[in-house]
């Protein structure tokens, strides 16, 4: 019989080995990271029971303080990296300003940047959802991290990752030398190696996006969901429609199926609704990695520079002809909204 069993600690090992200088610091982030993934997903499991166990704020029947989901997700990878000393600065999208890492082990190499449970208004609902991390190195040159370390453009993310509770749990990451997925075996607490090498397939099938949404957004984007449904003899085939509501679901099903997502800015929402700094750049990054594309519907989301930490920015993301295609209507048919909104790529202004 062929095929080898990989768990995640032995690839990441393995991936660092190749590079002799390294000091196993990322590795052993990204082991606590995973760490951090099963015991979300072992909570995640009992989600549906606060009901009968006792709800966030209460006492359960174990006598043990409940806490929402988010919250528990969040504090986890807090308490999982605040004392590790690879760490330099912190910050999740539940916290309006970074994590206070205690001075004496925050003196490491790394940033860390995390959305603990994303689409976490579907946890109720029983609908997947999950963990997404991005990780920069310290650029500036003092003990401690500051925003400087923080605010960093996409081109400079190190690793990026996430992990998805659905009917298994898994963790997909890159190191930004292709993209890895592992699926957690809950009988052993491993994560197993279950795809290698993930490429976006081509043709695409799916485009995800809130139609609902549709009378606030720009022509170009109008424009650019009728040419992926086929609509006015543009002579493809139409792509089937999946909106998740839960982004990572979305992005994970595409990387594996192809197809693209997308949040653009719309009149209410200039920038959109995801974060650039805790989702978009981590997720872009995952996608360029697997052969994709990401995109704030002007150019490339990992090329923006970023002036604060809960930054929003449109997203479309998947397969790379599919991304560029929203580019182009978006070119031809937004001028107003690019000269008034897309400043914000160069740094200084705004905020809608
Ligand atoms: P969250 O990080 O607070 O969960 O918000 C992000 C989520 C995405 O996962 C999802 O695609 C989107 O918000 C759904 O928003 P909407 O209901 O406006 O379509
Ligand atoms: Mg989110």
């Amino acid at each position: 019989m062929s095929g080898k069993i990989v768990t995640i600690e032995r690839h990441i090992l393995d991936k660092q080995r190749k590079f002799p200088q390294a000091t196993g610091e990322l590795t052993s982030l990204l082991y606590d990271l995973a760490l951090a993934g099963k015991m979300i997903a072992n909570e995640t499991r009992r989600a549906g029971l606060t009901n009968i166990l006792g709800k966030a704020g209460t006492t359960n029947v174990y006598g043990e303080q409940q806490q929402k989901l988010d919250m528990y997700a969040d504090s986890i990878i807090f308490k999982l990296n605040d004392h590790t000393n690879r760490l330099c600065a912190m910050a999740s999208e539940e916290h309006e300003d970074l994590l206070e890492i205690p001075a004496h082990y925050g003196k490491g190499n790394y940033v860390l940047l995390f959305d603990p449970l994303d689409g976490s208004s579907n946890i109720d609902v029983n609908v997947s959802v999950g963990t997404i991390f991005a990780i920069h190195r310290k650029i500036t040159k003092g003990e401690k991290g500051t925003m400087s370390d923080v605010l960093q453009s996409g081109r400079n993310l190190v690793a990026a990752g996430y992990m998805i509770y659905g009917s298994s749990t898994m963790m997909v990451y890159t190191t930004g030398n292709g993209v890895s997925g592992f699926t957690l075996d809950p009988s052993i607490g491993e994560f197993l190696l279950s795809h290698d090498d993930i490429r976006i397939p081509e043709p695409p099938k799916f485009y995800s996006c809130n139609q609902g949404y549709e009378k606030q957004w720009t022509y170009g984007v109008r424009r650019y969901t009728k040419w992926l449904q086929g609509i006015d003899g543009e002579g493809h085939e139409p792509l089937s429609a999946r909106y998740i509501g839960s982004m990572i679901a979305d992005f994970h099903r595409n990387l594996l199926e192809g197809g693209v997502y997308y949040y653009p800015g719309d009149v209410n929402k200039p920038f959109g609704k995801i974060r650039l700094l805790m989702e978009a750049q981590a997720l872009a990054f995952i996608a360029a990695n697997a052969g994709g594309y990401a995109s704030d519907g002007v150019g490339d989301i990992l090329d923006v520079q970023p002036h604060r930490l809960h930054q929003r920015a449109p997203l479309f993301i998947g397969n790379k002809a599919l991304v560029r295609q929203a580019e182009a209507f978006i070119r031809q048919h937004d001028q107003a909204w690019i000269e008034q909104y897309t400043p914000y790529r160069e740094q200084t202004v705004i905020e809608a």
